[in-house]
């Protein structure tokens, strides 16, 4: 069993840049539980390997799932972690023990990671990686919730080997292995294919479920999205900045504009 960790406060804020902590002290690490027979309780019982395992990075996370993703026979763990924290996938490598490999199977991943699925979106029977962010799809709620993207927060990625990050719903292909010399299977390559495949601009959403609903044999994915309020809406901030030390937080909290809270589905096409 693992389990995804997120603990604000403690000096660590998730949107500052800083040395990835990777020895498992960073309050902000998941946790690995390995189950064994108990035969003196005689049910199961879960034990804390995180440190034996290699799972030690922290991260603000979300979501996990756990899956096969290199198709070697041992099950992997994705992770995907909030704010500029940078996403984990924990690849198993067969002895106990994780290394984390996101890097050099993903060119980018989505920024403020939330939840996420992994299916076979395109029935080549490999595993495809979508992940939700918080872009809107129309123009005007981008100019008023999005923060800008800047040069400078690339030059960070590289400074602190983050791993480049976006802010919009990411969908990976999975391209099958690729090779190495003499013909050698190596890492399987994805594409990031988000926007082709229209699936990138959801708004604030927190899960995505994929599964084939109308049984035409092409799984599609539905997104549940919504905020009760737009706590990030730019002039709301300013609002908020300005006059806090004279409103009372009552008269803030009830000037919160409201959020629009849909779910979209999208059908996967026949192509
Ligand atoms: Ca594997
Ligand atoms: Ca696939
Ligand atoms: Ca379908």
């Amino acid at each position: 069993m693992y389990l995804t960790v997120n603990r604000p406060g403690d000096g660590y804020y998730a949107n500052q840049f800083r040395p990835i902590i990777a020895d498992g002290s960073g309050k902000s690490t998941g946790r690995l539980y390995e189950s064994k027979w108990d035969a003196q309780l005689k049910h199961p019982v879960f034990s804390d390997v995180s440190k034996k395992a290699g799972i030690s990075i922290e991260g603000y996370g979300h979501a996990a799932t756990i899956v096969d993703i290199n198709k070697d026979g041992w099950k992997d763990i994705y992770v995907t972690n909030d704010f500029i924290s940078p996403n984990i996938l924990y690849i198993n490598n067969g002895d106990g023990i994780f290394t984390n490999r996101s890097k050099e199977y993903f060119k980018h991943t989505s920024m403020n990671s939330m939840g996420q699925d992994i299916e076979d979106l395109n029935n080549d029977g490999l595993a495809d990686v979508f992940e939700l962010d918080m872009s809107p799809p129309d123009n005007y709620r981008k100019k008023m919730m999005s923060m800008p993207e800047s040069y400078q927060s690339y030059e960070l990625f590289n400074h602190y080997a983050y791993q480049y990050q976006y802010a919009r719903n990411t969908l990976q292909i999975n391209q099958g292995p690729g090779l190495g010399q003499n013909d050698s299977i190596k890492n399987p390559v994805f594409s990031e294919t988000g926007f082709l495949s229209g699936v990138t601009e959801t708004d604030w959403s927190w899960t995505p479920l994929i599964t084939d609903f109308n049984n035409d044999g092409y799984r599609d994915i539905i997104v549940t999205n919504g905020f009760p309020k737009d706590v990030t809406d730019h002039d709301f901030i300013v609002y908020r900045n300005n006059p806090y030390s004279t409103a009372s937080k009552k008269l803030l909290l009830t000037r919160f504009l409201q959020s629009r809270s849909i779910i979209m589905l999208f059908k996967i096409m026949a192509t």
